[in-house]
């Protein structure tokens, strides 16, 4: 069960694309940003930059010989800018030099003109001057206002959660050769190598198929890689073809902080009304989105903000209304949740204010109300399967949760009946979560192919779309093609990721790509198998039905026949059978009318329950998270060694976007936080002492490959319980919903208090 990229890792020898081999005649790709976050581009000079030795040539906007446009969804995003500048870090000038440093002295000498404007930041502001990505979209269910007007608590406030940095250790980076006949050749890391190669075939003003685009692994990109990958391809692909050798670029930390787009902010007005009970009525909420410069995937972003505004709570009434707005920082994009960790943010802000305003407790509110099968979300799809009580009661009790709470709540009341308070508070919150797995809207990325090849030795090479980022992904399909052909994972490779041979990939993405690449590879295989046991069936006289793999040989109505794998690959080659197999998954029934906002998004929803106790220093406003309980949903895992460290990975990068990580920046709009020094990342210190994490197994899934969850992003959202349980630890129940809960920002709550 030991993920065999590990080792690799551990020892050094896994090879990412600058760990490769660049020959001396290749060129270095610097990139000149933008100091200024909004105006008019006077003049660029770039005369003395040409004149440092080494310095090959320079490119700006006029110079591409296709198309200066990389927007994807929505075509608003130039590569180079031409007449302005929209953001701090937008790129202006390409240097291509012999040497990486003789490129960046060219940088430092390049001198700009712009005449400045006041830039705009707050996505508020953007929205009251009608800066709009897009039209704004509103999901409807049932009569909001109506229910309003007849409930006994309305709880009314507003959350705003901050950006988040993707921290990739691996940065941005392409290498890219110039192969014959103008063609080109590209070693990226991206989580989306189709989209890496339309891009550059529209900024070089070549077809499509002329463009490879090869990705063996990524050192991590949690949604950096997806849209953000595009540019610095483009750049590498630019500099090879003008020069005929290769080019390479790897952003150095600073530069990738600066210029790359992160977890859009966003602030939002919620109010959340309920009965005497507790019983949640209606939930209206306006969500403004920090959307950056430019699109980039903003708008299907902001969607899955609307698809998850009730996060795992059944509401019969929701208004919810979301506007992506257009400010001048960096254009933001995918981030592990993709916009439903905002929306659930507020959510469970609303009830902290729901519980504050009627005395009633937050917990007794969140399972009275948690989402049940047949339960209708807002955008009309019925909960089906539904496991979030099988979650939270689970937690309830292996972790005896009643016992812990009770335990805190008995020092707390001490502390208010005696007034003497001690130096440190603790707190806690339960956190469930229910996430919606699939592309949701944009379904034509709901699909998948794999390429199988064995060989006449029975070894087996697999080809999918997806694309190892550390997630799992291909040691995941390397156990689910070497369980059906019934072999040791060991004879199973898995190849690199490549557009010649795997053609029009999703990106993997949305933690889909288990489930869609998986299912490919799983249908090849069964194609190989059935050519084989049809082959079988003619020589033996009987039925292919009667054969089966396993254990590296063939079984024959449940019993071995003394013919071994290897034996039975080549006899079918012998015998001219085909012994490679292409296949195409779909993920069926998906559908969405776009003019109701309503239909069947996801082909299901994870589901799970998470228990934080935190510890403040009331004093410095310091704080530990000490416990951290979960109970996840992961259907019948493939891999529970894999998972476990993906729901603890995610859950911890939620604690860090929640309580810690906080880009800042001038009001002019240059960032003070892009850098490693300056951003204050999680680290081994900051992982819960208490750390326990249990699956809810006995659940086959059947709308995924062999009856798993998808697990890539939902454990990121138990981080939103991580800001509670600090607040509440603090005594700061008052105190705004504005994430993230940093030191400093406690410390200011702290004395307010005082
Ligand atoms: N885990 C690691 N180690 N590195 C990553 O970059 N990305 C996350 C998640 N887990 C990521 C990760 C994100 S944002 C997604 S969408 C999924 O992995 C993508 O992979 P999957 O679809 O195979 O789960
Ligand atoms: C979740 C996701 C993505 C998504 C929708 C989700 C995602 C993504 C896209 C997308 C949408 C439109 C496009 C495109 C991509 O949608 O990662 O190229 O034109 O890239 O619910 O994770
Ligand atoms: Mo993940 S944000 O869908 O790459």
């Amino acid at each position: 069960m030991i993920n065999p990229d590990t080792t690799y890792h551990v020892m050094g020898l896994t090879r990412y694309v600058d760990d490769r081999d660049f020959p001396a005649r290749g060129l270095h790709c610097v990139v000149y940003f933008s100091p200024i976050a909004k105006g008019k581009i006077r003049d660029l000079d770039t005369s003395d930059a040409r004149k440092v030795p080494g310095v090959v040539f320079i490119l700006t906007a006029k110079d591409i010989p296709g198309k200066n446009q990389i927007g994807g969804v929505i075509q608003d995003e130039v590569l180079l800018a031409e007449d302005e500048v929209a953001f701090v870090g937008m790129p202006v000038a390409a240097i291509y030099a012999r040497t990486e440093d003789a490129a960046r002295e060219a940088v430092g000498l390049i001198k700009i003109d712009i005449a400045e404007d006041p830039p705009v930041l707050d996505p508020r502001e953007a929205y009251n001057r009608n800066e709009l990505i897009a039209p704004v979209r509103t999901f409807i269910l049932g009569d909001a206002d109506a229910a309003i007007a007849s409930a006994v608590y309305v709880a009314e406030g507003r959350a705003e959660s901050g950006a988040q940095e993707h921290f990739y250790l691996e940065g941005q980076v392409c290498v890219a050769t110039p192969s014959e006949e103008g063609n080109i050749h590209l070693s990226s890391a991206t989580q989306a190598p189709t989209s890496v190669q339309r891009s550059v075939a529209k900024v070089c003003g070549l077809a499509m198929n002329r463009i490879e685009v090869d990705v063996r692994r990524l050192g991590g990109a949690f949604g950096g890689k997806e849209a953000q990958a595009n540019t610095w391809a483009c750049f590498a692909a630019l500099g090879a073809q003008k020069s005929g050798v290769p080019c390479r670029i790897v952003l150095r930390r600073s530069d990738d902080m600066l210029a790359t787009g992160k977890r859009h902010p966003y602030a939002s007005d919620f109010t959340l009304a309920m009965d005497g009970s507790g019983k949640f009525l209606a939930f209206k909420v306006m969500y403004y989105q920090n959307a950056g410069a430019a699109a980039d995937l903003s708008t299907s972003v902001l969607e899955r903000t609307l698809f998850h505004a009730t996060a795992s709570y059944y509401v019969p009434n929701v208004h919810a209304t979301a506007a992506s707005c257009r400010t001048n920082i960096t254009p933001n994009t995918a981030f592990r949740g993709f916009g439903a960790p905002q929306a659930m943010f507020v959510f469970d802000a609303a009830i902290r204010e729901a519980s504050r305003i009627s005395g009633l407790r937050v917990e007794t509110l969140q399972h009275k109300n948690l989402l049940k099968t047949g339960d209708t979300f807002v955008y009309g799809m019925a909960a089906e399967n539904a496991r979030a009580c099988r979650c939270w009661d689970k937690a309830y009790a292996y972790y005896d949760l009643s016992k812990r709470m009770r335990a805190i709540d008995d020092i707390r009341r001490k502390e208010k009946d005696t007034g003497q308070v001690s130096r440190y508070g603790r707190g806690y919150a339960l956190m469930p979560v229910c996430f919606g797995i699939s592309f949701a809207t944009a379904f034509f990325l709901n699909q998948a192919r794999a390429h199988i090849h064995v060989y006449t030795d029975g070894s087996v090479g697999v080809s999918t779309g997806a694309v190892e980022m550390g997630q799992g992904v291909n040691h995941k399909i390397r156990e689910i093609v070497a369980d059906s052909l019934g072999i040791a994972p060991g004879q199973v490779k898995l190849e690199s990721t490549n557009t010649t041979r795997v053609s029009n990939t999703s990106p993997t993405a949305a933690s889909s790509g288990t489930d869609l690449n998986g299912a490919a590879a799983l249908m090849a295989c069964e194609m190989i198998k059935a050519r084989l046991f049809k082959f079988m069936a003619d020589e033996y006289h009987c039925a292919s039905k009667d054969f089966s793999l396993g254990t590296g040989r063939l079984y024959k109505k449940g019993k071995a026949c003394g013919v071994s794998w290897e034996e039975l690959v080549i006899q079918a080659y012998g015998s001219r059978v085909q012994l490679s197999a292409e296949a195409h998954y779909s993920t069926p029934d998906l559908h969405f009318d776009i003019s109701v906002e309503k239909g069947r998004p996801f082909a299901y929803h994870t589901y799970g329950t998470a228990y934080f106790e935190a510890e403040v220093d009331r004093l410095l406003g310091t704080y530990r998270i000490e416990t951290a309980y979960v109970v996840h949903d992961l259907g019948r895992s493939i891999n529970p060694i894999i998972d476990l460290g993906q729901v603890e990975g995610g859950m911890i990068q939620g604690i860090g976007w929640m309580t810690m990580e906080e880009m800042r920046y001038t009001d002019l709009g240059k960032p003070l936080t892009a850098t490693a020094g300056t951003y204050k990342m999680p680290d081994i210190f900051s992982v819960p002492s208490d750390m326990q994490v249990i699956f809810l197994e006995d659940d086959y899934n059947d709308k995924a490959v062999k009856g798993s969850k998808a697990v890539g992003e939902p454990p990121f959202m138990y981080g939103i319980g991580a800001f509670f349980a600090i607040k509440m630890a603090a005594g700061c129940e008052n105190a705004a919903y504005c994430a993230p809960m940093t030191p400093e920002r406690l410390f200011g709550h702290l004395r307010k208090r005082a």
